[in-house]
């Protein structure tokens, strides 16, 4: 079994190109993970996830503990069996969640008790709980229990749920059962102040994890910020640790994230968008349900190696989305999460390259130039 471990391959300003290896396989980093909520990527299967160059999903301990349950999903083998999944996950730890998804909670210094969104029925989710689920789960990276806040909010609020988390960290460390080729990552928070940034990821290193992911941004604030905010963090975490940053974003963000020093991204923008009718290219994104596109015969990209992009016209995907066909989601959410990978893929090379910051550069003006 592999042992859990980033090997950092190159560096081109503060961008990284790097390798984690764990014990269900490689990842190359900058990577982005498709997100996998309820034990799917949605509208995909996952022979398609695998196909976009994906080569780590993400599951969602909220959603799964209330259905179809931790306990079934680990006597049904763990979750990348019960999906189908045979790479690495992650999972959220579920408080996040908690805040925007269930109907009542409470949250104290122990953890937070809230309702199921699905039938009202009472849970309690604690630093200990959250990893023990994700124990069920078996998932490859574990994230602790946090307190994510709304943005903007007043300092001593801010501080107090950053000192939480922090504190929750130190528990969620305790109750971690370290296994070969497993990782427990901590997570920054500390709103857009400085200094409360600093102290979190200060605090998380001498703690020590496998890894740091940045929560708490990608909130509603402007993109500015969360760079400025970026800016503030990446430099106090450990070089020698892969970074995340959680719930991001649009291409151009996860890209200007890169050249920051972040490593990973998740995000349901792909997917979701793919549900609603957007296909994302390099020339920007595009909504499949405007009439313009009713008598195109080119597909999205006829260059792409990904099937749902190179394959079908951009009339039949006009025609699939007006006629809400089940297939429209399906190879839209295709092509969104192969045109991040791709993106991932770029970022990659380039920093091998060391021209990340043109290649971004490049990107965000082939992007704002539109479809022609
Ligand atoms: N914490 C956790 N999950 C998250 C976030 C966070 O702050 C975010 C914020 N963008 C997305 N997902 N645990």
């Amino acid at each position: 079994m592999p042992e859990f471990r980033f090997e950092l391959m190159a560096v081109d300003g503060a961008a990284r190109r790097g390798r984690l290896h764990t014990a269900w396989g490689v990842i190359d980093t900058p990577t982005f993970m498709p997100v996998g909520t309820a034990a799917t990527v949605k509208a995909m299967t996952f022979e398609m996830v695998r196909q976009t160059g994906a080569q780590i999903v993400l599951g969602n301990t909220y959603h799964l503990m209330l259905r179809p349950g931790a306990e079934r999903i680990a006597r049904l083998g763990g979750l990348r069996r019960f999906m189908g999944w045979d790479g690495p996950i992650l999972t959220d730890s579920g408080g996040f969640q908690v805040m925007s998804l269930a109907a009542r909670r409470k949250l104290d210094e122990k953890g937070v008790v809230f309702s199921s969104h699905i039938d009202g029925s009472r849970h309690e989710l604690t630093p200990e709980r959250s990893i023990e689920i994700q124990h069920l789960l078996d998932a490859t990276i574990t994230m602790q229990l946090d307190e994510c806040i709304r943005l903007p909010s007043e300092r001593h609020e801010t501080e107090r749920a950053m000192e939480l988390s922090l504190r929750w960290a130190e528990r969620s460390k305790q109750a971690f059962q370290p296994r070969q080729g497993y990782g427990l990552f901590g997570i920054v928070q500390g709103g857009t102040d400085l200094e409360l940034r600093a102290r979190s990821a200060k605090g998380l290193a001498a703690i020590g994890f496998d890894g740091y992911a940045v929560g708490g941004l990608a909130v509603g604030e402007p993109q500015a910020l969360m760079f400025e905010t970026l800016e503030g963090t990446c430099p106090h975490l450990p070089t020698t640790h892969p970074r995340y940053l959680m719930g991001v974003g649009k291409p151009a963000d996860m890209a200007g994230a890169v050249l920051r020093g972040i490593d990973m991204f998740d995000c349901v923008m792909p997917t979701r968008s793919g549900r609603t009718a957007q296909a994302f290219t390099k020339r920007g994104p595009l909504n499949m349900r405007n009439a313009r596109h009713a008598d195109d015969p080119r597909p999205l990209d006829p260059e792409a190696d990904c099937p749902a992009t190179r394959d079908y016209s951009r009339a039949y995907l006009h025609h699939l989305v007006k006629s809400e066909e089940i297939l429209g989601a399906t190879l839209l959410s295709w092509n969104n999460v192969w045109y991040y990978q791709e993106v991932m893929r770029g970022l990659r090379q380039a920093i091998e390259d060391g021209r990340s910051q043109q290649f971004v550069a490049d990107m965000l003006a082939s992007e704002a130039a539109g479809d022609i």
